[in-house]
């Protein structure tokens, strides 16, 4: 497909607007996309798993799986974890196998939400037994950091109750700070912990960790090693996103994101599917963020249930590079300018005309110049990988898919 003269065209007019393409180009290549490990595994709702012919089974086969996703996006050199789903004896050689494959082992995210102990919280819970469990189980996932060298620990909590008076708000509050605070301990040196929060479920009438504000607050009770966990599917509807993004930015306590996009809520939909301009709101934010955006985690958080695993996979990190492609060529100039001078319209409409450019040429370029097929979803559908898995790995429901 020729798509030199469109390319041309637009990095013509790109310049004309006095932005550097060799500037765009750059960040575009050096842009870095965490995939998950769960992605790779049969996950689903609460109602069914659809089990697919080639989902992952365990660790490998999903670094496998991640390696192949990078192998065509080139921006996913990294797989979050999950403990214990992806649990081995030894994580030496699990970083080692990664390595080969071309992959570092990225986030750590501890599980408080499966074990039937945790019915009534983990490190929220009533019984003091039952936090020292959950506490034995953090210390396990710093302890692996340290062994896969990962800088990341992503917390989420499902801890919440279903009924006013069921246990008391405030204590479990405590209990959640003194939890954290105890985290840091155990975080290895460098290390950030990033505190993710969730308006409901699976708890329906409140969760200990419901907004953003409760996890910023954290962050301050833990230190300079924790930050906030933007999850874009976990907000009410309405929410504006890139407004907390924007002021978690500025205080320099937003950690990084899971990225997937909601139609009603935890809905775990690809990431920029129906949601392609808040998702570019966001990354505007980030764009203007300049250096206070530099250590933001860019993580996917997805487990499909009848979406092809692989195919689903690639589409949210193509959505997140388009994201951040039209992000990139906005005139921010002209809209500062514009913004003084009060002119609404005017403002908003240098933000619809990035958003309305066509950036596929210049992906197409990108990508030509990082050696990559231009077109990496036809690459996907072009060749064997999916059913060279699906032949090897069968069907199953195993240890490593979200549910079990
Ligand atoms: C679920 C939770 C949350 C968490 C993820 C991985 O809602 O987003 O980060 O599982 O544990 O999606
Ligand atoms: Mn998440
Ligand atoms: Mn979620």
């Amino acid at each position: 497909m020729d798509f030199k003269a469109d390319y041309d065209r637009l990095a013509e007019k790109l310049t004309a607007k006095g932005i550097s393409v060799d500037d765009v180009k750059a960040k575009l290549k050096a842009q870095h996309i965490e995939t998950p490990s769960w992605g790779y595994g049969n996950g689903g709702t609460r109602f069914k798993v659809f089990a697919w012919e080639g989902a992952a089974r365990n660790i490998y086969e999903k670094i496998d799986d991640a390696a192949y996703i990078h192998k065509l996006s080139g921006i996913a050199p990294s797989i979050a974890i999950h403990i214990p789903w992806d649990k081995v004896d030894d994580y030496d050689g699990l970083g080692e196998y990664a390595k080969s494959k071309g992959i570092a082992i990225g986030a750590v995210n501890p599980n408080f939400f499966q074990d039937d102990q945790y019915k009534l919280g983990s490190l929220t819970n009533p019984s003091p037994a039952i936090r020292e469990e959950a506490m034995g189980h953090m210390i396990e996932c710093c302890e692996i950091m340290g062994k896969t060298g990962s800088k990341l620990l992503s917390l989420w909590f499902a801890d919440g109750t279903n009924y006013a008076g069921q246990d008391s708000i405030r204590e479990r509050k405590h209990r959640l700070e003194q939890g954290l605070m105890e985290t840091t301990k155990y975080l290895p040196a460098g290390s950030r912990m990033l505190i993710e929060y969730k308006f409901f479920e699976p708890a329906f009438y409140h969760t200990d960790l419901a907004d953003w504000g409760m996890a910023y607050a954290m962050a301050l009770k833990c230190g300079a090693q924790a930050q906030v966990l933007v999850d874009t599917g976990h907000h009410a509807q309405g929410t504006n996103i890139a407004h907390i993004v924007s002021f978690l930015l500025d205080e320099r306590r937003l950690g990084g994101f899971h990225f997937n996009a909601r139609r009603y809520a935890d809905d775990d939909l690809i990431v920029g599917t129906n949601n392609p301009y808040e998702l570019f709101e966001i990354y505007s934010e980030l764009v203007q963020a300049g250096d206070k955006a530099d250590d933001v985690a860019y993580m996917i958080d997805q487990s499909h249930n009848i979406e092809p695993k692989l195919e689903a996979m690639l589409l949210s990190v193509l959505n997140c590079q388009t994201a951040y492609a039209r992000a990139l060529i906005v005139d921010y100039k002209k809209l500062a300018d514009l913004q003084l001078a009060g002119d609404v319209l005017g403002a908003q409409q240098v933000m619809v005309d990035a958003f309305d450019t066509d950036i596929r040429p210049l992906l197409m370029q990108v990508r030509t110049e990082k050696g990559l097929d231009p077109n990496p979803l036809a690459a996907y559908r072009a060749d064997e990988y999916v059913k060279k898995v699906a032949k090897e790995r069968g069907i199953t429901i195993s240890a490593g898919s979200a549910l079990q």
